[in-house]
């Protein structure tokens, strides 16, 4: 048995069945373990954002780490930006890196660079093991600090000697990463938290793993109780949603607004996240978005017992059940492709289930209202700003969970990873990708009236515009494997969205739409 044998059974005994993966030389004895581990099924993915991506969609479907494979700090480079969005969406995550043999490291080959030092600014724990009778310790150490609490990006760099070196005595069991229990709330902060809530103007926030329907149930019930509002961040990393579900306010993504939305609270709590700020600064408007005068209370920061906390307050506010709001979903759209009509057909048609990956950007400004009485679903947003995350996530959602996945794509953010088509047709994925094109980065034509940057000449027009030539997404759909179609009216979309969610497999769908802005 070899050290990178050793790696697989661990995973495997760990239960970190699923590895998407993008190998090179380095990692030729991980691939060829594959073949001796039938637990683990690996993944090829085209690009390392989409094998990154994919992992951070499957935990935050599962709630389970997967691992990625991927070659040297190249590699790690390139899957670096899914995994940002990954720290972001705070879900556990298996980075598994090869890297040079430990003796070629000093002759500075080609490939060598500091594999460390990029995968430390990711915030997880770093291991490398030295000796192929380490890996298994190593890595379910690795395991372990990906699970945190508080859920991160764990890294194990395994150089390729100590993966094909023999490992001398197995362990008769391989070795297990316990579980730690995430801390319970402070007694004096439940106490301030219950007093402010109902004797000041104020707003339960929610985020990270607090965005289930149990746990936003007991946050409407908070609010019932206590006349707080019930708030959710920007950009939750996995919410539950449609019909029956309890739906916060959700924080909106422009400042101006924020501050706005936020300007007469005079008490947050914040409960499974940290404080909103700006997306960005922008000249005049503050960073923070919460007033001054705003008592913060950080009640359950990330990695503590966000349950847990609720359910104190529940308890300490003596708060009864409540139904959840009632409403209908949108009828079927027919007439023009339009934001409206493609929020409405999404909605109308959602099946029961399913996961919503959601990278529409500016064309999908109506969705989150449209799709509040749809059939029960779930929600995967842009944690972490980075985009090209809404394919990758969507490949994983669908491995993970096994419902359909409907990937809402704005022509810009596809094309980063739109490689992720192809192993949804290699694996045989139920994704409804919807690619909205409105052939423009149409967001940074807002961005730069709110940023101040005048000035709107052909130079920066052709930064903008996503033209000569028109990109060919059905086309590229195709080459990658995935049946595409055109629709040029919204009563076409709904049948196209019909036929796709009764159809085994992938299936392209692309909408033109007008610029929302
Ligand atoms: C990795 C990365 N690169 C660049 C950006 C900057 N950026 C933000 S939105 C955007 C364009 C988005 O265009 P598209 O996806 O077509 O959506 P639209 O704005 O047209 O709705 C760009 C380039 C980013 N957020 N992340």
């Amino acid at each position: 048995m070899n050290g990178a044998r050793s790696l697989l059974a661990t995973m495997g005994a760990n239960g970190v069945t699923t590895v998407f993966a993008n190998p090179g030389t380095s990692e030729m004895h991980f691939v060829a373990a594959l073949d001796d581990v039938a637990d683990v099924r690996a993944v090829l993915c085209l690009f390392e954002g989409v094998a990154t991506g994919a992992a951070d969609g499957y935990a935050r479907v599962t709630g389970r780490a997967a691992a990625t494979l991927l070659h040297l700090g190249p590699g790690l480079a390139n899957g670096w930006a899914n995994l940002h969005n990954a720290r972001r969406a705070r879900v556990p995550l298996l980075n598994v890196i090869g890297d040079h043999a430990t003796y070629h490291a000093r002759y500075d080959a080609p490939l060598q660079s500091d594999i460390a030092a990029v995968a430390g600014t990711l915030d997880g724990p770093v291991f490398n093991p030295r000796r192929p009778d380490d890996v298994a310790t190593e890595a379910a150490r690795a395991i372990a600090g990906a699970y945190g609490p508080p859920a991160r990006v764990a890294t194990l760099i395994l150089p390729a000697d100590v993966s094909w070196g023999e490992v001398p005595t197995p362990p008769a069991e391989w070795p297990v990463a316990m579980p730690t229990r995430a801390p319970a709330p402070d007694d004096d902060l439940l106490e301030l938290a219950a007093t402010r809530l109902r004797t000041t103007r104020s707003a339960v926030f929610l985020g990270g793993t607090a965005t289930t329907q149990a746990l936003m149930g007991l946050a409407q019930r908070i609010g019932a109780a206590s006349g707080a509002k019930v708030m959710v961040e920007t950009f939750p990393t996995a919410m539950d949603r449609g019909a029956g579900v309890f739906q916060p306010e959700r924080l909106i993504y422009l400042s101006e607004f924020a501050v706005a939305q936020l300007a007469d609270l005079e008490t947050l709590v914040l409960i499974g996240t940290n404080e909103p700020v700006g997306f960005f600064a922008y000249p005049d408007v503050p960073s923070r978005l919460v007033g001054e005068d705003c008592h913060v209370v950080a009640l359950a920061p990330p990695g503590t017992d966000a349950e847990a906390a609720l359910a104190a307050l529940v308890g300490l506010l003596d708060a009864p059940v409540v139904a959840p709001a009632r409403g209908d979903a949108p009828e079927a759209p027919s007439g023009a492709l339009t934001a409206q009509s493609l929020a409405a057909a999404i909605a109308a048609t959602m099946p029961d289930g399913a996961v919503l990956s959601d990278e529409s950007n500016t064309s999908g400004i109506h969705l989150y209202g449209a799709t509040a009485f749809a059939a029960p679903h779930r929600l995967l947003t842009l944690t972490g700003g980075s985009i090209g995350f809404g394919l990758p996530v969507a490949v994983g959602a669908a491995i993970g969970s096994g419902s359909r996945v409907i990937a809402l794509e704005s022509d810009g953010s596809m094309m980063y990873t739109m490689q992720a088509l192809w192993t949804m047709a290699r694996e045989g994925l139920d994704v409804t990708v919807v690619a909205l094109s409105n052939r423009r980065y149409a967001i940074l034509d807002f961005e730069r009236q709110r940023v101040g940057a005048t000035g709107a000449g052909d130079a920066s027009e052709r930064l903008l515009a996503l033209d000569q030539p028109t990109l060919d997404l059905c086309g590229v759909a195709r080459a990658l494997g995935v049946p595409a179609t055109m629709v040029t009216t919204a009563d076409e979309l709904v049948s196209a969205l019909r036929r796709s969610y009764a159809t085994d497999g992938p299936s392209f769908i692309e909408v033109p739409l007008p610029a929302a802005f």
